[in-house]
């Protein structure tokens, strides 16, 4: 590859990740209602809606949250929409808000 390629390459690669993260960044899909926050575990248990993502049904389930200050706001009953991802094995939360 000349180096202009590579330039040109690396140019492309850079507008692809930007478009992935602003993508991830967009509204969060999954309807659910906090049922428990177990703010020692790191983990809230939600009742979900289907996940199309990790191809999940509908149940309750308890979370690992990417970002632990996210228990602190929520309460329980609150309805959310939020996204998940098995990340290091684990079912994570990776974004979420309440809906009023
Ligand atoms: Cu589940």
């Amino acid at each position: 590859m000349n180096a202009f390629l590579q330039h040109r390459f690396k140019h492309l690669a850079a507008l692809a990740a930007g478009l992935l993260l602003s993508l991830s960044a967009t509204a969060q899909t999954v309807d659910g209602t906090v049922e428990k926050i177990d703010v020692e575990a790191g983990k809230v248990t939600l009742r979900h809606g289907e996940i199309k993502s990790i191809d999940m049904p509908p149940m309750k389930m308890a979370f690992r949250v990417a970002d632990p200050k996210w228990l602190q706001t929520l309460q329980v009953g609150d309805k959310v929409k939020f996204d998940a991802a098995k990340v290091n094995g684990q079912f994570t939360v990776t974004a979420i808000t309440v809906v009023k």
